[in-house]
């Protein structure tokens, strides 16, 4: 079987909830103690996997990790009991569900020993997901299990890394040698910068990268500030093409010029600050799409509906298909719930170019395995959550079966 894209969905979790956690993320701190809807939340994911089954993609699942983080709050002396509510709130994010974060993959064509490396994120810098990475450890430990893969734990928490959020990859064709774009932030400005640049140079080692086509990319301070926690707000790429606001690089020209030496038939797909604000590509999550390339050859980018909702977005969505740009079809999913704590259709997934073959077929999905997910969910998550019964017992309970019994649909009593 061929290398092929296969998308991960982090499916959200039964604590979804707001809790304001992310400065820098200006949608979780707009949004903060509103009402949640977890089972909404879930059915909307799921319904955004059935979009790229639909389109012929591949398409694997992570799970919910336990919230409470009862371990991670004995490490800390207290009990979810004991805690104040900012703890709690902490112990109880779904944040888990942002898959793009869970981890920086190099596929096996850019790797010198031929393996597809992963190395997951050490989320150090938001410390309701600096205790994520245990789980993720665990899921990518199993599903990866296959001698076609490596898996790094993460680098030291001095240095904050945040995966694949912050990290491109251009190839002629998904199997082909690609060239690896890694982005960081600069600290300094009013916002945290999530991606330090150490962090992101050990995991081109850890992953046998070909230094001559592994680039190191700053991030714009002024993305940074404008509310762009993460570079997938302001640039994505696929197979050749780099679809990115003019002001997402610090030294834009210098990145675009390397591509361009690196990658025959490289393509970039630039949208200026005068079609597209800033604050319109932020708010819309123009840029956090998953850009695709389905089976019938017409690259496709899954927008979230807030992108349709946005006029400079969408009328340059509507020239771009009229023209002979290079994506040739947009797809809307409704993904409100997660977008309401800055996680667009791009964010809840992470990307592995692999032979599906090789993975733990527990971790892959069709129609029919979605549908038991999908009738779960419906059964066993909360309604709502409000942001002050946190630590009720009840909802504790609530939330601990709901994901228990997810295992046990999965058989994969190994997270338990
Ligand atoms: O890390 N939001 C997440 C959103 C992650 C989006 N991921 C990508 N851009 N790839 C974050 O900021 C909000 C949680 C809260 O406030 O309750 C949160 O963690």
């Amino acid at each position: 079987m061929p290398l092929v894209e296969i998308n991960f969905d982090g499916i959200v979790g039964p604590s979804h909830n707001y809790a304001g956690l992310s400065l820098g993320n200006l949608a979780s701190t707009r949004n903060a103690f509103q009402v949640s809807h977890p089972r909404a939340a879930a059915l909307e994911g799921i319904e955004k996997m059935r979009a790229n089954l639909a389109l012929g993609l591949n398409q694997g699942i992570f799970l919910p990790h336990p919230r409470p983080d009862r371990a991670w709050l004995a490490e800390l002396g207290t009990s979810i009991e004991d805690a104040d509510s900012a703890l709690a709130a902490n112990a109880m994010s779904a944040s888990a569900m942002w898959a793009a974060n869970a981890a920086t993959v190099s596929p096996a064509p850019d790797t010198s020993d031929g393996k597809c490396h992963l190395t997951v994120a050490n989320l150090r810098t938001m410390p309701h997901r600096s205790h994520e990475w245990p789980w993720t450890l665990a899921h990518l430990r199993l599903a990866f299990a296959n001698g076609a893969f490596a898996v790094h734990v993460p680098v030291p928490g001095v240095f904050g890394d945040e995966g694949a959020a912050n990290h491109m990859r251009l190839a002629t064709s998904h199997d082909q040698p690609g060239v690896e774009l890694f982005v960081y932030g600069r600290t300094g400005g009013g916002f945290p910068a999530r991606q330090h640049v150490e962090a992101s140079k050990a995991i081109a080692r850890f992953h046998r990268l070909d230094p001559e086509r592994t680039l190191f990319v700053e991030q714009s301070p002024e993305t940074i500030a404008a509310g762009a926690f993460h570079n997938d707000v302001v640039a994505v790429a696929n197979g050749p093409v780099l679809f990115a606001h003019e002001k997402a690089f610090a030294d834009r020209d210098q990145v675009i010029g390397r591509c361009g030496e690196l990658l025959p038939g490289f393509e970039l797909v630039e949208v200026s600050d005068g079609e597209v604000p800033l604050t319109d590509a932020i708010t819309s999550y123009l840029f956090n799409a998953q850009l695709v390339s389905p089976p019938d050859g017409e690259m496709t980018l899954i927008l979230p509906s807030e992108a349709r909702e946005t006029p400079t977005v969408w009328n340059w969505i509507e020239r771009h298909l009229a023209g002979n740009g290079p994506i040739r079809r947009v797809e809307v999913v409704d993904v409100r719930q997660s977008m309401a704590n800055g996680g667009g259709p791009a964010c809840l997934r992470l990307r592995v170019v692999a032979d599906p073959g090789t993975i733990d077929p527990r971790f892959l999905v069709d129609e029919e395995k979605l549908d038991r997910i999908a009738e779960l969910v419906a059964r066993c998550w909360p309604a709502e959550i409000h942001n002050d019964t946190l630590k009720q017992p009840g909802l504790i309970r609530e939330i601990e079966a709901a994901r228990a019994a997810l295992l046990d649909l999965l058989q994969l009593s190994e997270l338990a």
